[in-house]
């Protein structure tokens, strides 16, 4: 068998590099804590994402959880099931009710024309999520959000280094909540962070990282720990660095993908988003099992038969979890249960040669 292919593999700088970065802190001893790595990175970050403020966490579903907590929030959220586990999870577990809209069956993310029909008197903040880094409809979220007064925070967990019409991804709504896992685009290992403009949101986030304390002998507020350590922050220092390159190097593999797969009947691609500077984070494919004559599964079963490992991410859709068993209807959001039931994404990273991606390609387009 040829050699394996996962999904993704995380971007790592030059061993040497990384030692030379983490270096001082054998000097100082200060390895958590808001430390330098931390001061600085959160500095470097700011400007990259160009936003007004950025808080670091230890991941993005803290980034996600906290943020919804310090909005003080109670009552229903409206976001979408195509999505990682976080997402619903960190609204569930603030004590607040998801409740679904479905997805746009171009680009996945939530279908603005139904969001406002699911508006109650109980709706306090809408959590979409730009999906495989795809943009949400922005000014439509944000025009329903001001006519009801909702609190959005973006799950921005997809879109690092993003830009829409120029802007920062990270710069919209009340709060976008990155992920800088190690599976990410930009990781620090495990890590995220929260652009928000609002400085009183920024002091209540802060408090909930940092259980609530705000001097030796000060605290005051209850709070969790969710605090970036110094090993990550130095990471991110070091991947910030390459992550153009990196970038760049995620385009060439997914223009290859493109050049090979756009023309396969049956065959959905991901969007090319207008006025949207991508990251190329993942690389989904939507299979019509009635034009194709396979379906999602067989080939997912045939690549990982050569040792290509895609992922069904989003399935199942977060309103089918056990966990949620009789809860929700997922009847509700027909076009997301009708894409997860087909997407599989295939693999994505830096380094994926132009070789392996003919390879994966062969494998879908001569499925026999
Ligand atoms: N919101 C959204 C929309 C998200 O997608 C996520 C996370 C979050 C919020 C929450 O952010 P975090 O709290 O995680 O920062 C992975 C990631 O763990 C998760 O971060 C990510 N989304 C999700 C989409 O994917 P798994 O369970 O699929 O990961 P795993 O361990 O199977 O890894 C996938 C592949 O990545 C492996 O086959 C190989 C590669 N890999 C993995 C690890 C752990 C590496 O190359 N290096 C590694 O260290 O969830």
């Amino acid at each position: 068998m040829k050699k394996k292919i996962l999904v993704t593999r995380s971007s790592m700088p030059d061993m040497q590099e990384y030692m030379e970065e983490i270096k001082e802190l054998w000097e100082t001893h200060w390895i958590t804590n808001m430390g330098v790595k931390h001061k600085e990175l959160q500095k470097q970050l700011t400007e990259y994402l160009s936003v007004e403020n950025v808080d670091l966490l230890t991941n993005g579903h803290m980034a996600l959880e906290l943020t919804l907590q310090a909005l003080k929030l109670s009552g229903e959220v409206i976001t979408t099931p195509f999505t990682f586990a976080s997402t619903t999870h960190a609204i569930v577990r603030n004590g607040l009710t998801p409740v679904f809209c479905d997805i746009d069956p171009v680009d996945f993310t939530m279908d603005v024309t139904k969001l406002e029909a699911l508006i109650t008197d109980r709706t306090c903040a809408i959590v979409p999520v730009h999906v495989y880094g795809n943009v949400c409809n922005i000014e439509e979220i944000e025009r329903i959000a001001h006519k009801y007064d909702l609190r959005v925070v973006y799950d921005a967990a997809h879109t690092f280094g993003e830009t829409y019409k120029g802007k920062g991804i990270g710069s919209f709504g009340d709060a976008s909540c990155f992920s800088f896992h190690a599976t990410k685009v930009f990781n620090t290992i495990e890590g995220g962070a929260v652009c928000y403009k609002d400085k009183e949101l920024g002091e209540r986030l802060y408090n909930l990282k940092n259980f609530g304390i705000r001097g030796p002998e000060m605290v005051e507020s209850v709070g969790a720990n969710a605090k970036m350590n110094e090993f990550s922050a130095a990471m991110g220092l070091c991947n910030l660095r390459h992550v153009d390159e990196e970038i760049a190097k995620r385009k060439h593999v997914v223009e290859q993908y493109r050049k090979r797969l756009d023309d396969v009947e049956g065959l959905q691609l991901n969007p090319i988003q207008e006025n949207v500077k991508s990251n190329y984070a993942y690389f989904p494919v939507i299979f019509d099992e009635k034009v194709f004559g396979y379906t999602r599964n067989e080939v997912a079963d045939k690549l990982a038969e050569h040792g290509v490992f895609s992922r069904k991410y989003f399935y199942p859709l977060t309103n089918t979890f056990d966990c949620f068993h009789g809860k929700f209807d997922v009847n509700e959001t027909p076009v997301a249960l009708h894409v997860s039931k087909r997407v599989l994404t295939l693999p994505l990273y830096a380094d994926l040669s132009l070789e392996d991606v003919d390879r994966i390609c062969d494998l879908i387009v001569d499925m026999e």
